[in-house]
């Protein structure tokens, strides 16, 4: 394989999954062929169906996502996965965890899985989730499946920005842990009763039609989410599930919310990569210029504060920007 810009993103468009992985990689890594590759995939890009999954710790996310596989499989279509490794207490090993469940589909090179830490992306995970949403949708991936937790601003950022929002929920979690915080109920197009066949079902369904009932009375909406139950496990439900996102899909594409939303990814892109330049020509501005030490001797002295030190800084420096 070749390691340079062009023949990454030449194996990328030719569906190569080695390719695919090493330029999520460099791009992970801000490696500077990574941008030059992602700019020759680009225009490749925006067919992609994006589907996110979330909900709390061990809702049957990954299983879900792995019935979904077997399902789009099924009819023909090719799904790329991301799969955000939660390394919060609740559910340590989830990578491994993730990959086993879903190994039913590691041999079938239709179906291209990526796992992503939490932690450790220079710009963020938002954008580093973005970034392989892209290859994959490049390569061809009919639908590209992210699974995340429910819990950070980034992950709500990336499950709200995809196309079709699948917010999965558990029954015997407690009401405490069971309410959907406001930002995910609202950003929910589809919501989902996993564990079906579990007792507790039922009393989690009322709750969350009442949930969904308000939502509508505050604020109503074009597309009214269905609330559908699945068993995972099983496969049980996963076929309706499947159906309810084509007609979520459609829907979109008919009204140019499809298109809309590739735009508003493309927006929180652009202004999370602007936050970084910026920030960097600040820093760097900042540094060469003689006022710091003075300011950051006086702050070290308790003779300014910090929030002081630093307004007077950008000041005396704002006429220097490029
Ligand atoms: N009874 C029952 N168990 C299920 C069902 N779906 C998943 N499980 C089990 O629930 C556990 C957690 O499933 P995962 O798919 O790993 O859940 P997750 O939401 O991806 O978990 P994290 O990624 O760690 O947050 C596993 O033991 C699954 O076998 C279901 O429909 N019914
Ligand atoms: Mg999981």
């Amino acid at each position: 394989m070749s390691q340079t810009a062009a023949g990454i993103a030449a194996g990328v468009l030719a569906r190569e999954i080695g390719a695919g992985a090493r330029l999520i990689r460099w791009l992970e890594e801000s490696d500077p062929r990574g941008r030059d590759a992602l700019a020759l995939i680009y225009p490749h890009t925006g067919r992609a169906h994006l589907i996110g999954i979330t909900g709390p710790p061990g809702a049957g996310k990954s299983t879900l996502t792995n019935a979904l596989i077997s399902e789009q499989r099924k009819r023909g279509r090719r799904v790329g996965v991301i799969a955000i490794d939660p390394s919060s207490p609740f559910s340590g090993g989830a990578v491994l965890g993730d990959r086993v469940r879903m190994q039913t589909h590691a041999l079938d090179t239709d179906v291209f899985i990526r796992s992503m830490g939490t932690r450790g992306q220079l710009g963020g995970l938002s954008r580093a989730t973005f970034d392989a949403i892209l290859v994959q949708d490049a390569m061809g991936y009919d639908v590209v499946i992210v699974e995340t937790v429910g819990v950070g601003q980034d992950e709500l950022d990336i499950v709200s920005l995809a196309h079709s929002t699948v917010i999965v929920s558990v029954p015997g979690l407690g009401d405490e842990v069971q309410a959907i915080k406001a930002g995910l109920l609202e950003a929910g197009d589809l919501f989902v009763v996993n564990k079906a066949d579990r007792e507790g079902a039922d009393a989690l369904t009322r709750q969350l039609e009442l949930m969904l009932h308000l939502r509508e009375q505050t604020r109503p909406h074009a597309w009214k989410p269905p609330l559908m139950h699945t068993t995972a496990l099983t496969g049980q439900g996963v076929a309706a599930l499947t159906d309810a996102l084509d007609e979520h899909l459609a829907t979109l594409k008919a009204s140019g919310a499809f298109t809309q939303c590739l735009i508003a990814r493309n927006r929180h892109m652009f202004d999370s990569l602007l936050r970084d330049l910026a920030a960097q020509h600040i820093l760097a501005a900042a540094s060469a210029q003689p006022a710091t030490a003075a300011l950051i001797h006086a702050m070290q002295a308790g003779q300014i504060d910090p929030y002081s030190a630093a307004t007077q800084l950008v000041a005396c420096m704002s006429l220097q920007f490029p």
